[in-house]
């Protein structure tokens, strides 16, 4: 398989982008989210954030599958981060996912 070095980059700008396809991939996305926020604050820390990349990885969600591959959660999780505080909300999800 050939992927160029650019991809991780790729891949976390889609990451939650084709998440919304079905009604069904969101709610995984939402349960994924919800399981992952180990301290209920509402927000990914980068520890919970490397749990919702592989529970989506599992489900087949977005680029979460090719995120996991390369390691990339950090690259990930600063393009997610819009406001830089350390946290993921939906509100940042949601927002990388119209983009
Ligand atoms: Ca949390
Ligand atoms: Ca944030």
């Amino acid at each position: 398989m050939k992927f160029c070095i650019a991809m991780p980059v790729a891949a976390a700008t889609l990451l939650m982008s084709s998440t919304a396809h079905s009604a069904d991939d969101a709610a995984k996305g939402r349960a994924n989210f919800v399981a992952a926020d180990k301290n209920n604050d509402g927000q990914l820390n980068t520890s919970e954030f490397r749990v919702f990349i592989d529970a989506n990885a599992k489900d087949g969600l977005g680029r979460a599958a090719m995120v996991k591959r390369f390691g990339a959660y950090d690259r990930a999780f600063k393009q997610l981060d819009s406001n830089e505080d350390g946290q993921i909300t939906k509100a940042e999800l949601a927002a990388a996912r119209k983009k």
